[in-house]
């Protein structure tokens, strides 16, 4: 749409996610006139079930900005995990390693937090339900972003200094960017995953990954009465391929050990298959238009990394945006580089735990030696053992 503006800010926010919600937090406690558009409805991105683990220093790190009360009054804190393979159990101790832990916080708890501070303490606006998103003059003098009414059908139009693409992997907004002007990496790991979410307790303690012949299988404690769990099921599967007799039959198999406590069954609530694969748009800004988490990089959820970089690149880039309203550009110059040093970790610890989970089911002799030899190092060497916590928490992002 062309035409005039009916208002203006100086950031206009596009997807109300984690990203999204955490640089609107800190542009507002800053003084940074913002705004927020979200597709759907504020019940809908309360709701939506994804993630569950946020590393210690995220937490850590959105404590600063007032952001982590609830993380740190409600959140279970894991510091261990169990690999089983060849009937037995083998526990890597995360936090004694590495000395820190990761905070067991579903990702919709996460959004209702930062939403309560945004919009209900702090008065932010947040539109939801907008419609037929669009992005304008990203490479002028001055940025709009034009959306339609859901209720009135009109289209309005805001005029600002920037636009935060923070709209997901389905999002709008990276591919307002012109062909040709940014590249697009991207990597598939050839498998894909069910995910389900089981109403039922824990069977374990926290998350423990089943590296089997027939497939991986893992379960992840999520709450007293919710259990994640994953199983690697061939490329192309839908969900009604897995009908929840068969669920529970592979994840026994999968993960059996001796002296491994019976899986604790219920109904499956949520059945998704996820197809493993990962992109990132280098760099991940053009013009006034500035990505950030899974809008730029889609990093498959073997490792846990997605909702930690989104929340890595939005204090990134509100820090830039802060000191870009002040006068200075440099640090808004910067955000793609300093970003993309966390991501690239990120997706090479995805990759080296992908080719061990998934060795040992490839039917490929030499992946399922090294596979193994992979796992015999971290479970055999203090030394292998330590760098292997420190990636799984997310530390060495400065490398
Ligand atoms: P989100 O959360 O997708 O939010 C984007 C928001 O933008 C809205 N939107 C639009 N709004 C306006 N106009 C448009 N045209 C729009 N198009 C979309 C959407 O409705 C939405 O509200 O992206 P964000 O903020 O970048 O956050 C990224 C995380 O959501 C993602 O990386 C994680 O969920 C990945 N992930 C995990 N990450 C972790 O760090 N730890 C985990 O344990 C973990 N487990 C997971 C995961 C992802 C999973 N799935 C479903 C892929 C487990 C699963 C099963």
């Amino acid at each position: 749409m062309d035409g005039a503006a009916d208002s203006r800010t100086s950031v206009v926010v596009i997807g109300a996610g984690p990203a999204g919600l955490t640089v609107a937090n800190v542009l507002r406690a800053a003084g940074v006139d913002c705004l927020v558009l979200e597709a759907e409805s504020r019940e809908f991105v309360e709701r939506r079930p994804r993630a569950g683990f946020v590393e210690e220093w995220a937490v850590r790190a959105l404590g600063r900005h007032g952001l982590a009360g609830r993380i740190l009054e409600r959140a279970e804190t894991q510091g261990e995990f169990e690999f089983r393979f060849d009937g037995g159990r083998h526990s890597v101790r995360t936090a004694r390693l590495s000395g820190r832990r990761h905070f067991v916080y579903p990702q919709p708890e996460l959004v209702t937090d930062l939403l309560a501070a945004y919009a209900d303490r702090a008065g932010g606006v947040v539109r939801f339900g907008v419609r037929d998103v669009r992005l304008h003059g990203l490479d002028g003098p001055e940025a709009a972003v034009s959306y339609r009414d859901p209720d009135t059908g009109r289209r309005h139009r805001i005029a600002c200094d920037h636009i935060v693409g923070a709209d997901g992997a389905r999002g709008v907004s990276r591919a307002a960017i012109p062909e040709g002007r940014v590249r697009v990496t991207r990597h598939d790991h050839g498998v894909a995953w069910l995910a389900v979410l089981a109403e039922a307790p824990p069977s374990a303690d926290g998350v423990v990954f089943g590296i089997h012949p027939r497939g991986f299988g893992a379960h992840m404690a999520r709450s007293a009465d919710v259990t994640r769990y994953y199983l690697e099921v061939p490329a192309g599967d839908r969900a009604a391929d897995w009908p929840d007799e068969r669920v529970w039959t592979e994840l026994r198999a999968r993960l059996a050990a001796g002296g491994a406590r019976p899986l604790r069954e219920g109904p499956l609530t949520e059945k998704t298959v996820l197809a493993m694969h990962d992109y990132v748009v280098e760099p991940m800004a053009y013009g006034r238009l500035h990505l950030a988490g899974d809008a730029a990089h889609l990093v498959a959820p073997i490792a846990a990394k997605g909702m930690n970089l989104a929340i890595n690149d939005a204090l990134l880039l509100a820090a830039a945006l802060i000191a870009d309203h002040r006068g200075d550009g440099r640090p808004l110059a910067g955000y793609s580089a300093a970003a993309l040093r966390r991501v690239w970790q990120y997706l090479e610890f995805s990759q080296w735990l992908s080719q061990v989970l998934h060795g040992a089911s490839s039917g490929d002799r030499f992946r399922a030696g090294t596979a193994t030899a992979r796992l015999r190092r971290l479970l055999g060497s203090e030394a292998a053992a330590k760098a292997f916590a420190g990636l799984y928490l997310g530390e060495d992002a400065d490398l």
